[in-house]
């Protein structure tokens, strides 16, 4: 792609595009894993903010009773997972230096404790979908647009074996149903990945994967899964309400924007975030 605005986040950190080795790998397999993207110093007041949301939720202010409210939109917009999406769902045409090419769709936190299953595998073949169900996943030489998109927040260290997030490697372009004997957690094929706290999976949901049991007894997995959406569509139902939008920097606000394209210039293009312009 020629342009891939913007090139800060909202705090003004300089994104971090992606290189041409996670390019090729994201578009082999689907999915990516970015390792250790936050220092201890900021994952303890998100792991907090967290924990606060699921279960002392009213403790919170207003503005924080979201899992990305407060501390926690920093996750949001984190220099390096800018730099996969500007690359991976961006649609240019929307995008400023002051606004970006992509939107918020939905999200979850899920803190689950040795025993938890999720086994549950669903997508693949995404190359063959049209656009209606963004699960979708087109590409062109040197150039790819992976649909909805998935960004899995890891707020505590993961091993292989916990159990986080697996995934069927390349099923986002696999031409064939899978098939029942490779569609048990044991198959060889299922792919997942080991991580310090505070680094991300983001994957394409058009890609085959599934949770798995978390077997880890001492540390427990606490993840926020968080989807991005072309601007002009949107999966998830609702939206952070505004008074936490607001709470966020300029830049951030345009995540929540409305669903929708426009053309030429000023309101009449949704390159803007304001309080009659946001998703519901
Ligand atoms: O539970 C997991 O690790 C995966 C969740 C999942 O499949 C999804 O969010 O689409």
């Amino acid at each position: 792609m020629s342009e891939l605005l913007p090139t800060t986040n909202a705090d003004g950190l300089p994104v971090i595009p992606m290189t041409e080795e996670q390019k090729y790998v994201f578009d082999l397999k689907g999915w990516i894993c970015l390792p250790g993207l936050l220092t201890e110093e900021q994952l303890a007041p998100v792991r907090e903010h967290q924990m606060k949301f699921l279960y002392e939720r009213d403790s919170l202010p207003a503005e924080e009773q979201n899992n990305h409210g407060g501390v926690s939109q920093i996750l949001l917009d984190n220099p390096a997972v800018v730099g996969v999406l500007n690359e991976i769902i961006s649609h240019q045409r929307l995008a400023s230096e002051d606004c970006y090419g992509f939107r918020f769709d939905h999200t979850y936190t899920s803190h689950r404790q040795a025993g938890h299953d999720n086994f549950n595998p669903h997508g693949g073949g995404g190359f063959f979908s049209f656009g209606g169900s963004s699960h979708y996943y087109q590409m062109q030489p040197e150039k790819i647009h992976a649909g909805l998109v998935r960004v899995v927040w890891e707020l505590n260290e993961v091993e292989k074996k916990d159990g986080a997030t697996m995934f069927l490697s390349g099923s986002h372009k696999a031409a064939f149903p899978r098939p029942k004997s490779l569609s048990g957690r044991e198959s060889d094929l299922w792919e997942t990945y080991a991580c310090p706290a505070g680094s991300v999976a983001i994957f394409t949901e058009s890609l085959c994967h599934t949770g798995t049991q978390w077997v880890n007894e001492e540390r427990d997995r606490l993840s926020l899964f968080t989807c991005y959406n072309t601007v002009n569509a949107k999966w998830g139902k609702g939206c952070p309400a505004p008074e936490v939008i607001e709470a966020m920097a300029p830049k951030r606000r345009t995540l929540f924007r409305g669903v929708w394209h426009g053309m030429n210039e000023g309101e009449k293009i949704n390159r803007y975030y304001d309080g009659a312009n946001h998703a519901v």
